[in-house]
C-alpha cells in the first residue's frame, strides 16, 4: 500500500499547482489510510488512487454581453468527481478568485459531504471567475444565461444536479433555471435551491446555516456542553452565516461578530433580532455592505479590514470561505479561550490551523459534517421534485434535524476516542470514505 507521502508527492507532480486541492487530499487520507490498512477490502480495486482523478472535468469559456454592449469573456468549470452513490450534486460558486483548484478540492469534499448526509448523491462542483458583484440583474441574469448554454449539455436531473455556493444564491438559481428551460424545453429538477413557488423545496435558503447550528448543538451535548450563552464568533455575512446567526439567535447562545470583505462587525453585547433583520434588509435585499449596517445601530461597531477571530469567544464558526483562519487566528481564538469551532464554510482552516487546534484540545467540526444540511435539504428538493410534491416547512426542517443527528452518530462511530472526545474530522472522513468506497467496490471499475 502506498503511504501519504508517496499520494501527495506524486500528486504534487503531476498537478503542482492546486494546493488547495492537495489539502483537502491530505485531510481525507490522513484519516482514511490508517483505516484502511487495517480494512483489506478497501486496498481492492485501487479506490485510494481512483478518487485522487475526478470521473470528469468540463472547462470552457463563457462571452456574454453586458447593457452598455460591452462584450466580456469568463471562463467556467464543473468538476464530475464521482457518481458511485448518485448522479453528482453540488453547488456552483461565482467569485473572481476561483480556478480548477478551486473546484477540484470542493468537489472532491463534495463527494464525501454527500456520502454523509446518506441520501443517494454523488459529487460535483463547478461555476466561475465571473464576478456578481456591483453588477445590475440584468447583467447577471444576462451572464447566468450564456453559462447554462455552455453547461446545459452536461447536467440533467439524473446526471448531474447543481446549485447554489458562494455568488450564486436564489437569484441565480432562478436566472441558470429559466435559461435551462429555455435551453431544453424540459421543466425538471436539473436545479436545486429554486424558490418554492417554481419547484423549490421550503427550507433550502435556511439549510445549511440551520443544520450548522444542529450539528454544533449535537457537538456540544457530546461533550456536555450546551449552546445558551455560549460566545460565538462567525465570519461572513452571506447566507450560510446569515442563517447560522439565525438559529443561534434562537437558541439563546450570544452572537459577537459577523465579517464581510470589508471587515468585521462586533455586537460587544450580543447581536438582537433587530440587528439581523437590518443585517438581512442590507445584505439579501440592498446587496449592501455590512458597514452599512454598523451605521445603523448605535451599538454596532465596524472594524474595517479585520478578521473576526481576534474576539474572545467560547464557539468559532468560520463561514466565508477556504483558508480563512491561518495557524496566528488559531493561535489567538486558543489564548483568548475558544473550545469548539464548527466549520460552516469549506475547509475554512489551513492545515496548520487544524494541527495547532486540535493539539491544544479544541474541538473541531469539519465542514463535511457541519455544513451538510444545505446539499441534504438540496438532496430533499430532488425528491420532492420526483415525487411532483411539496412538503411544508416543518416537514423538511425535522427531516433536515434527523440528517445531521444521523451525521453526527457517524462521526461518533468512527471518531470516538478512548476519553470519550470525538475526533470528528476523523470520524466525518471514514464515515464518508466507507460509503463511497462500498459502492464503488459494488460496482466495480465503472
Ligand atoms: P455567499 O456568497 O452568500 O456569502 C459569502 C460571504 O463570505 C460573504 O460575506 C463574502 O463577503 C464572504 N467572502 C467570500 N469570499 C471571500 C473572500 N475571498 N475573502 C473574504 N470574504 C469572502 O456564500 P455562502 O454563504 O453561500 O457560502 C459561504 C461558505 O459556505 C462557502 O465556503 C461555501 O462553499 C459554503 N457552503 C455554502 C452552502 C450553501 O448552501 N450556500 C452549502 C455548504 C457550504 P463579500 O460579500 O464581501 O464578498
Ligand atoms: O458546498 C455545498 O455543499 C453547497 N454549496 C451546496 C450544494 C448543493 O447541491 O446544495
Amino acid at each position: 500500500m502506498q503511504t501519504i507521502q508517496d499520494i501527495l508527492q506524486s500528486l504534487q507532480q503531476t498537478h503542482p499547482n492546486q494546493p488547495q486541492f492537495h489539502q483537502a487530499v491530505a485531510d481525507v487520507y490522513q484519516a482514511v489510510m490508517p483505516f484502511v490498512k487495517r480494512h483489506e477490502a478497501y486496498q481492492q480495486q485501487a479506490l485510494l488512487e481512483r478518487l485522487l482523478v475526478p470521473d470528469r472535468i468540463i472547462e470552457f469559456r463563457v462571452t456574454w454581453q453586458d447593457g452598455d454592449g460591452q462584450v466580456h469573456v469568463n471562463r467556467g468549470w464543473r468538476v464530475q468527481h464521482n457518481n458511485a452513490l448518485g448522479a453528482y450534486k453540488g453547488g456552483l460558486r461565482f467569485h473572481p478568485s476561483v480556478d480548477l483548484d478551486t473546484f477540484k478540492f470542493l468537489a472532491f469534499e463534495q463527494t464525501f459531504k454527500n456520502a454523509l448526509t446518506g441520501l443517494p448523491m454523488g459529487g460535483g462542483k463547478g461555476g466561475s471567475d465571473f464576478d456578481p458583484k456591483g453588477k445590475s440583474a440584468a447583467d447577471v441574469q444576462r451572464f447566468c444565461q450564456a453559462f447554462m448554454l455552455k453547461l446545459s449539455n452536461y447536467i440533467g436531473p439524473e446526471q448531474d444536479v447543481p446549485a447554489g455556493d458562494i455568488g450564486v444564491g436564489a437569484r441565480e438559481i432562478g436566472y441558470l433555471f429559466g435559461a435551462y428551460k429555455n435551453i431544453s424545453g424540459q421543466f425538471n429538477g436539473v436545479l436545486t435551491g429554486k424558490a418554492p413557488a417554481s419547484g423549490g423545496s421550503c427550507g433550502r435558503t435556511e439549510a445549511t446555516g440551520y443544520g450548522t447550528v444542529y450539528f454544533l448543538q449535537h457537538m456540544l451535548e457530546q461533550h456536555d456542553q450546551s449552546l445558551a450563552d455560549k460566545r460565538c464568533v462567525v465570519s461572513g455575512a452571506g447566507n450560510v452565516a446569515i442563517y447560522t446567526v439565525e438559529k443561534l439567535l434562537e437558541k439563546n447562545a450570544q452572537v459577537l461578530t459577523l465579517s464581510d470583505s470589508g471587515g468585521t462587525l462586533l455586537a460587544k453585547s450580543g447581536l438582537t433580532a433587530a440587528h439581523l433583520a437590518t443585517i438581512k434588509q442590507v445584505k439579501e435585499v440592498e446587496r449592501g455592505r455590512l458597514k452599512a449596517v454598523a451605521e445603523a445601530h448605535d451599538d454596532l461597531q465596524f472594524r474595517a479590514d479585520e478578521k473576526p477571530w481576534a474576539v474572545a469567544c467560547d464557539v468559532a464558526i468560520p463561514a466565508a470561505t477556504q483558508n480563512e483562519m491561518d495557524e496566528t487566528d488559531a493561535q489567538t481564538l486558543h489564548d483568548n479561550g475558544v473550545q469548539f469551532i464548527a466549520e460552516a464554510a469549506n475547509m475554512p482552516l489551513t492545515a496548520k490551523a487544524t494541527d495547532y487546534l486540535l493539539e491544544q484540545g479544541v474541538v473541531i467540526g469539519p465542514s463535511k459534517a457541519v455544513n451538510a444540511g444545505g446539499v441534504a435539504v438540496s438532496g430533499l428538493e430532488r425528491t420532492q421534485n420526483a415525487l411532483m410534491q411539496s412538503w411544508p416547512a416543518e416537514q423538511v426542517d425535522r427531516k433536515l434535524q434527523d440528517i445531521m443527528a444521523h451525521i453526527h452518530r457517524s462521526c461518533v462511530i468512527h471518531g470516538e476516542q478512548e476519553d470519550g472526545r470525538v475526533d470528528y474530522i476523523r470520524g466525518a472522513n471514514i464515515a464518508g470514505f466507507v460509503k463511497v468506497a462500498d459502492a464503488m467496490l459494488f460496482q466495480g471499475l465503472g
